[in-house]
């Protein structure tokens, strides 16, 4: 009886809670936008680069949290050109950056008054390189999303979790409301000196999972994101359904319903606008001996199996210390921007189509227009379970094309003029 109506009292506040989350307008205008720009790109910069071994590297090595804090005299990355790397992913098509501006080992990449453990007090370096980037995003169009860890591997008040256990950090100082104050005070400031801000995108929600009792008072933290910005999406990296107050739902290494990469299991698929956040080799941060970069192809691949999904997807890289983005990242980005450039007409604006994904491929919708994009069949004719709606024309995306149609009672089936080869090789539908 006990049990059934603690039950009954979690299904009510959970209930209240996501009652209480009334998205704004401007918040549901920035969610079709969001879903509208399907492709975006992943930085993961910062101190950690230097080492070259992954983001990481401080927990991994146990690299003792007051030590690691002297890299910060020797960042200085030259090469650093805003421009030069906002204008590669607009080349790339993708509509968005998502940049670490304080990742889990404490430092950040922006000016703050909070602390001058920061690249623009704590660096020679001197300058507020979010603040370039933000200004080349203006400029060339692209919306900047902003990556903010909940984790803190330099500051005693972070309540420890189950990361960095071998840094040498206290464990006895923490405060929450401490740092809670100080995450807020970074948060206003971001949300004030950057200009409009596309999402914030927190992560390390998992480091307190030994401790289930733990409040994150993430309410607070939603409501002054939205107070100070009222089109600005919030995203939450907990590999959880959504929680009231979040905007997008995202995925890691794995495409939504998917679960290789272990993040993502029994991770319920919610209402929300969908994205799928992966890296281009094996970590985030830059490795200098990861060179296990996926191909053009796959990236390629993987953009057009989110969209069919109803997904964004965001292809992550880890720039060199100096500044630099590794070269076989721009080599990818110049491919995926061939392609986009010749298809993306078939990906932006598009929804997941009518027909759902299966193994030969998926399908992407603009109103009457279905998309079938054919990455997987070796025959002439492939077959659509579309009962539906009726195609009332088709034809190959590329040269245009006549494809003949049939029907019965289960679908359709195309008949193509050859077997598919390549990439993807797209039929357009006008269905009626
Ligand atoms: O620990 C982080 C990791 O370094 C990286 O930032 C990714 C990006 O999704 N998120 C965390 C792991 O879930």
């Amino acid at each position: 009886m006990k049990k059934i109506s603690t039950l009954l009292l979690l299904m009510v506040a959970c209930l209240t809670a996501s009652a209480q989350y009334q998205a704004s307008p401007e918040i549901l205008k920035a969610r079709t936008e969001f879903q509208d720009n399907k492709f975006g790109i992943y930085i993961h910069w910062g101190l950690y680069s230097m080492l070259g071994n992954g983001e990481w590297v401080m927990s991994n090595r146990n690299i003792n949290y007051k030590e690691y804090t002297h890299l910060a005299d020797g960042f200085y990355p030259s090469k650093f050109d805003a421009e030069e790397w906002v204008k590669a992913f607009k080349a790339a098509g993708a509509r968005y950056v998502t940049f670490t501006t304080r990742h889990h080992d404490g430092f950040s990449m922006f000016k703050t008054s909070a602390n001058n453990y920061n690249i623009v007090d704590g660096t020679p370096f001197h300058r507020d390189v979010l603040k370039e980037l933000a200004d080349a995003c203006q400029k060339y169009g692209i919306k900047l999303h902003l990556y903010y860890s909940h984790v803190d591997w330099s500051r005693p008040d972070y309540p420890q979790g189950w990361s960095g256990m071998g840094i040498g950090k206290p464990k006895d100082q923490y405060n929450y409301d401490s740092y809670l104050a100080f995450m807020k005070h970074q948060l206003t400031e971001l949300l004030t000196n950057y200009g409009p801000i596309g999402a914030i995108w927190f992560d390390g929600y998992w480091d307190q999972k030994n401790n289930p009792k733990f409040d994150w008072r993430l309410d607070e933290q939603y409501s002054l994101i939205h107070r100070l910005q009222p089109g600005c999406l919030v995203a939450n990296n907990h590999h959880k359904a959504p929680k009231p107050g979040e905007d997008l739902q995202t995925f890691e290494q794995d495409l939504p319903g998917q679960n290789t990469a272990g993040y993502s299991k029994g991770t319920v698929i919610g209402q929300l606008p969908l994205e799928t956040v992966m890296t281009m080799n094996k970590v985030w941060g830059y490795d200098i001996t990861d060179k296990k970069y996926k191909s053009s192809e796959y990236i390629i691949q993987h953009i057009i199996k989110a969209a069919g999904n109803n997904a964004n997807y965001v292809i992550n890289i880890g720039p060199r210390p100096d500044g630099k983005l590794p070269v076989e990242a721009v080599e990818r980005l110049k491919a995926i921007g061939d392609w986009m450039g010749r298809y993306g007409e078939t990906i932006y604006g598009t929804r997941g189509g009518i027909v759902r994904p299966h193994d030969w491929g998926v399908t992407t919708q603009k109103g009457n227009t279905l998309y079938v994009h054919i990455m997987n069949c070796q025959d002439r004719a492939l077959f659509l379970p579309l009962t539906e709606r009726r195609v009332a024309s088709a034809r190959m995306y590329d040269g245009h094309q006549k494809v003949r149609v049939s029907k019965n009672a289960e679908g359709v089936t195309l008949e193509l003029p050859a077997v598919p080869k390549g990439v993807d090789t797209i039929v357009e539908l006008t269905l009626k």
